[in-house]
């Protein structure tokens, strides 16, 4: 509890009592309210205000969002919609401002009239951003003024901290013309692991809420630190006046298109106030990519509006092979399937919706049982509509030849597999085996596989590990880039196959990951080019085949040291530049320093010390952002568009992807 004198304005002693109590336990626990204190619960402060922002934007009040990150570690959000609540609300007797951003789920907002949908992963709100502020300002923009307040963190002499406090509170403080809100707070360092805003994940959102948000404009603004040439600061400004078709291609600017088209449709469900919004399109790549989303936040684990598109999808185009008379003769046989129509597809699925109910391991996966129906209804009556259009019959006809088509191969592969399987001396058998130097425990929740470049590092590896739990696997060449190939190549590549019977999980359509060997699988490669090209195509693998394995946390990056220095018996490992100029500024004397340009130059203790034993190795571990990424990148490099790579390069001269994976791999000690 505060001491009464230490809070200035004594109109506002009342209220800033009741905030005090009202914010303690957010700062007690804050993993509780923002999952993590790491860089994700950070960047999370950042999202709970532009989720407020962006309601205002879906519920047509606000065309404008920005977002700006200042040198001296805050950032503020900026919307021109209606400004939150200046004006006492009389069941709390406190302003609507806050009310925002003292009370702690203040989910109720201030009236349920005209307010649709929302957003908020956990939805624990402004509060919480506050309680876990330095300090936060407000102002809103409304009848021509400009409303002030401000929160501040207060010490007590005792050292208690109180967050939130109330340090000015609600006035006018001059006249505007605008409309809207803005937001400006700096997260605690005591709080948080780190406070370093990261560039490129707002960069992504952002570009993100600008697909999902047709029309409204989204800006991001560094003003951290200026150019060195220009002096300029960096901002990134989003408008897509086609939203989702804009989306999908976008995802597939560096792919090889089927068709041009995008196919495009909206449904909304009166009854239950949900509205859809699909944009497909083909590519010759043979894999299915389905991006969601329910009230923009992204449903990396699908759920029922997956489930209800899916279905639509499958029973709308046999609608219309039936109707069109396209199955020949001899194909009586094949039954297609939904992934035969699904090959080479990208969609996004955007859902809106009021009440919400995510599940799944990380809280990303759609459960609400009714929306299957919903969607399979309003879907399958659009897309019938659709392809009854004189105009969108070539679309219903590429992609019934095309499922056609990857219904024979599915059957071809099947037959494939099923003679792979029989074989004795085939790739899933002994000879897999001979290229994998397993291990010999079977606590597979504690097994690991090593995927080592190169046949000198491997043969480290498999010297240097522990043979009860470690396997190693080791990579001869480069492994197979398994966005261009189609299956049955994949089956046929040593690399993938091994990987694929190493891991015991199948791939693909049946993947399980119930039968995997390994709790961890661990991506050994340089710290090059060639290294950082074989984790991007590993990664690929994984994201496209065996995308749980990446969401369930089971892929690692291995991280050898750069180098190794020496004296008097003492050895000493750098994982960085940095670490290697501490290292030296800290020893005096004679001192034997090696670089290690690649894995094979270590020998097998060496490799144990720094990269295999568990107690002083480091990992990290892959997201699936990380993959996806890995992915976008394999695209751009195998694609055969040289303005789309140029464009892209400019894109990211400050965001390199490739630079910022290898910094990742060099920064994280
Ligand atoms: C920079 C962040 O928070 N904008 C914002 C928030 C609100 C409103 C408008 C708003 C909502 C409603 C009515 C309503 C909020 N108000 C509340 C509460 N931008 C930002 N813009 N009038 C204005 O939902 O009915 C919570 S958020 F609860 F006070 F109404």
């Amino acid at each position: 509890m505060p001491k009464k004198n230490e809070i200035k304005n004594t109109a506002y002693n009342a209220d800033a009592i009741n905030v005090l109590e009202g914010l303690e336990p957010v700062r007690k626990r804050p993993g509780m309210y923002i999952g993590t204190t790491g860089p994700k619960g950070l960047h999370h402060m950042i999202w709970e205000i532009v989720d407020n922002a962006v309601d205002e934007v879906m519920n047509g009040f606000a065309d404008t969002v920005t977002v700006t990150l200042y040198g001296d570690g805050s950032v503020s959000v900026l919307d021109n919609g209606r400004g939150i609540p200046v004006d006492i609300n009389k069941a709390h007797n406190k302003t609507g401002v806050d009310l925002v951003f003292t009370k702690l789920h203040a989910g109720g907002k201030f009236s349920n009239e005209g307010y649709k949908f929302s957003g908020g992963l956990h939805g624990v709100g402004a509060s919480v951003v506050n309680a876990l502020s330095e300090w936060l300002e407000v102002e809103v923009y409304h009848d021509k003024k400009v409303y002030y307040e401000r929160f501040e963190r207060v010490d007590d002499p005792d050292g208690t901290i109180h967050s939130g406090v109330v340090k000015i509170p609600l006035g006018v403080t001059g006249k505007t013309a605008a409309r809207g809100s803005f937001v400006r707070f700096k997260p605690d360092k005591d709080v948080f692991e780190t406070v370093e805003f990261d560039a490129r994940v707002i960069r992504q959102r952002i570009k993100e809420l600008a697909f999902l948000n047709k029309g409204a404009t989204f800006i991001f603004e560094d003003k951290r630190t200026p150019d060195p040439e220009t002096g300029e600061f960096k901002r990134f400004e989003y408008r897509f006046k086609g939203g989702l078709q804009d989306f999908v291609q976008n995802l597939n600017a560096d792919k090889e298109k089927r068709s041009d088209k995008v196919i495009y449709l909206e449904a909304e469900s009166e009854a239950n106030g949900l509205t859809v919004q699909v944009a497909i399109q083909y590519t010759t790549t043979f894999v299915e990519n389905i991006i969601s989303y329910v009230n923009n936040i992204p449903t990396t684990e699908g759920g029922t509006h997956e489930t209800g598109f899916k279905l639509a999808f499958t029973k709308a185009m046999n609608d219309f092979i039936k109707r069109n008379k396209l199955m020949k003769d001899k194909d009586k046989d094949l039954q297609l399937v939904g992934e035969d129509y699904r090959e080479g597809m990208t969609a996004v699925i955007n859902l809106k919706l009021k009440e919400v109910q995510f599940e799944g391991q990380t809280k990303t996966k759609l459960g609400n049982p009714e929306v299957k129906g919903i969607i399979d209804s309003l879907v399958y009556e659009k897309l019938i509509a659709y392809f009854s259009e004189p105009k969108n019959k070539d679309m219903g006809l590429l992609i019934a030849k095309l499922a056609i088509n990857a219904g024979k191969i599915r059957q071809e592969e099947k037959k494939i597999k099923d003679a792979l399987r029989n074989s004795k001396n085939s790739m899933t058998g002994k000879t897999a085996i001979g290229k994998l130097s397993n291990c010999s425990g079977r606590d597979y929740s504690r097994n690991e596989l090593f995927i080592v470049e190169g046949d000198s590092a491997g043969g480290s590896a498999k010297k240097g590990r522990d043979r009860t739990f470690q396997a190693v696997l080791a990579l001869r060449g480069k492994p197979l880039n398994t966005e261009k190939s189609k299956k049955t190549d994949m089956l046929q590549n040593a690399e993938i196959n091994t990987i694929i019977y190493a891991l015991g999980t199948d791939f693909d359509k049946d993947f399980n990951i119930r039968n995997l060997k390994f709790d961890k699988i661990i991506i050994l490669a340089d710290a090059d080019h060639d290294g950082e090209h074989i984790r991007c195509l590993l990664l690929t693998f994984f994201y496209r085949y065996m995308r749980p394995l990446v969401t369930e946390g089971h892929v690692y990056l291995g991280m050898p040291p750069l180098y190794r220095v020496t004296q008097k018996g003492e050895t000493r490992y750098a994982y960085n530049d940095q670490e290697l100029d501490k290292i030296l500024s800290e020893i005096k004397g004679q001192y034997n320093l090696q670089r290690y340009k690649g894995l094979g130059e270590m020998n097998d203790d060496q490799l144990w010390e720094t990269t295999l034993n568990p107690k002083s190795r480091t990992l990290t571990r892959v997201t699936v952002e990380d993959a996806a990424e890995a992915d976008e990148m394999i695209s751009l490099l195998m694609g055969n568009n040289a303005d789309r790579r140029k464009e892209f390069i400019n894109e990211n001269a400050n965001f390199n992807k490739v630079d910022a994976f290898q910094a990742k791999l060099g920064g994280q000690k």
